[in-house]
Order: structure tokens, then sequence, then C-alpha cells
């Protein structure tokens, strides 16, 4: 690994905790995005020809076309989150670049967020909000039978993908009643399972078609490109709901609109988009869901935690030993 003897160039793409930046600072030479705009694919080419290290974040595309263009001293694309998706990390491999991630720092935050949803969506939490904040004059008070809901205890919840998250997310949900189900590539070591009192469905079909609620909590990769496509959401019950806090692309977002216009979902809760940051405007006529603008993630102590995590993947690189989150295509 070369290392220029000097500080390495280190250039942020995003505005991070000050404190991040101000450790960034003493430690390397840093170019950082005061203004947080996100940079263009010509501004990110220029960054990549002068940077040592990069630190971008899931806004960035960093692809092959990029990676090609990169200059001799790029070695380390540190990125400030979990998702690599937005990364070529095959071809940063096959340049001699590293790329690292901040993973387990999320978990907790994400999983959180993904409850929220679970109860959001099907007690209509956000609508009866959203009701008294435009309507709150013609409110006539309590009634019998108004905006009802679904309970969500005895419920039967899919988890897709149980990594870290999805077991997070598995142990809320355990304590609200839900009974626990999950379609993994592999089944999770049988202590895990049993903790989680989860039943494993080795084929996604037969879970689909069996579960109240799912819930989205695979990484994207190319196998995951829109898992749930249109058939494969055809599969679930017409009065199911889904929750995505992974990656929008996971699911097909259109076919998606089509199944809650048509009634053959009950509604969906969504944190992550297929075209971020453009929303389907077809999700936006919806009433029966929740859009959050990707805040899985957002809290401040998770972003510390993230930026001390980017600071230790840069220090390591550059005393010449492998950093501790390297992104191994084999595990993606
Ligand atoms: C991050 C996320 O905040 O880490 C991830 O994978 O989805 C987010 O919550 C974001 O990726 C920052 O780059």
């Amino acid at each position: 690994m070369t290392v220029s003897p000097q500080k390495p160039l280190v250039i942020v793409t995003r505005k991070l905790p000050d404190s991040i930046e101000a450790r960034l600072g003493e430690l390397f030479e840093t170019r950082l995005n005061v203004s947080d705009e996100p940079m263009s694919q010509s501004q990110l080419a220029s960054a990549m020809r002068e940077a040592d290290v990069l630190v971008p974040t899931v806004t960035d595309r960093i692809d092959g076309r990029l990676l090609a263009q990169a200059g001799e001293k790029l070695r380390l694309i540190a990125q400030f989150g979990t998702g690599v998706d937005n990364i070529d990390v095959e071809s940063a491999l096959s340049r001699g670049i590293t790329v690292t991630n901040t993973p387990s720092v999320l978990t907790e935050d994400t999983a959180d967020m993904t409850m929220a949803l679970i109860l959001a969506v099907p007690r209509r939490i956000i609508e009866g909000s959203r009701y008294l904040r435009e309507r709150a004059a013609t409110w006539t008070g309590w009634s019998p039978t108004w905006m009802l809901g679904r309970r969500i205890s005895g419920q039967k919840l899919g988890i897709i993908g149980m990594g870290r998250i999805g077991q997070a997310v598995a142990r809320r949900a355990s304590a609200f009643g839900l009974e626990i189900h999950y379609h993994n590539r592999h089944a999770v070591n049988e202590a895990v399972e049993k903790e989680l009192g989860a039943t494993y469905w080795e084929n996604l079909e037969d879970m689909l078609g069996a579960m109240d609620i799912i819930s989205v909590n695979c990484p994207h990769t190319p196998a995951t490109y829109h898992l749930l496509n249109s058939q494969r959401l055809k599969r679930l019950k017409p009065g199911a709901f889904i929750v995505n806090t992974s990656r929008g692309e996971v699911i097909d977002e259109n076919a998606l609109a089509r199944a809650l216009e048509k009634g053959e979902l009950a509604g969906a809760g969504l944190d992550v988009f297929e075209n971020e940051p453009t929303i389907n405007p077809r999700l936006l006529d919806l009433d029966n869901v929740v859009l959050l603008p990707h805040l899985g993630s957002a809290t401040i102590e998770g972003r510390l935690e993230m930026g001390e995590k980017v600071l230790i993947n840069i220090r390591t690189w550059m005393d010449g030993h492998k950093p501790p989150d390297r992104v191994i295509p084999a595990i993606l």
C-alpha cells in the first residue's frame, strides 16, 4: 500500500457533524463541503482526480465510469454510511482502491424507525395527525367507527433480510406481540432463531403469501434489485402492509404504487425510494402510505458514531494497516 508521507488529502462530499469535521482537519488535509450541496458527477470526478481519500455518502453515485477517471492517488473510499450500493465496489477494488463503510452503528436507530413505521401505517398515526392539523376546527370528537386501523399484536411479520438490522427489528416486533418470520439467503443460527422465536422461509414467495406485514431489511445488490416485483407483490394478502427502511430499489416502486392504488395492499411505510430524492407522485397521492425522507439512521448519536468510524478507517489505512470496516464483495 502506498500512502504518501505527508498528510493525505481527504475530500468529504457532504457536510458532516462539526466535531467530526474538526477531527478530520486535525488528522488530515481536508476539503469539506460547507454548503452541503450534493456534488455533481463532474465535481465528484474532479474530487476523485485530486484526493487520496474520498468520503462519500449515499447521495454520491461512484460508478465504474467515474472510477475510471480517478487519479492515481485515490486509494481509499471511506463511505459515511453502511449501504454501499452507490459505489461500484468491484471496480474500485480492481483499481486497488479500498472501500470502507460504517456498519453496526446504525442498526438500532434504523430498527427503531422500522418499528415506528410498522406501528404508524396500520394504526394510521400520520393520517390522524394530518387530519387534526388540517381540519381541527371541523373535528366533532371521538367516534366508535371512525379512522379504525388494524391491530398490531398477533400479526405475522415477514422480515426480508435477517442481518443485523433485521434481527434488531425482530426483537422490537416480538415485544409488540408480532409473530416473527423471515426470508434470508441462509437461515440464521439456531440460537438466534430461538431467541427471536423466528420462523425461516427458504422460499420468499411462500412467505409473502402468509404474512400480514412485510419489512424490507436486506441491502440493495444486483440480486435484490426489484426483489419485490409486481409478481411477488401480487402474492401478498390484500390486507397486507409493507415497510421499507433499506433501499427503494429493492421494491419495484411503480408496481407498489399500482397495488396500493388498486387496494391490493392495505398500506406502506417508506423511508427510502427508488429514485431519491425524487418521490414517485403516485405515492404522494395515497393516504395509506407513510413517507419519510430517508430518516432511518438520522440521530445525532448515530451520525457521530458514523463519523468516528470514518476517522478510524482512514487513520488505520494511513498508518499502513487494514481498516476495520473494509467492504468485501463476497459478503455484499
Ligand atoms: C445513511 C443508510 O445515513 O447507511 C446507510 O446505508 O441508509 C443511511 O441511513 C446514508 O447511507 C449515509 O450515506
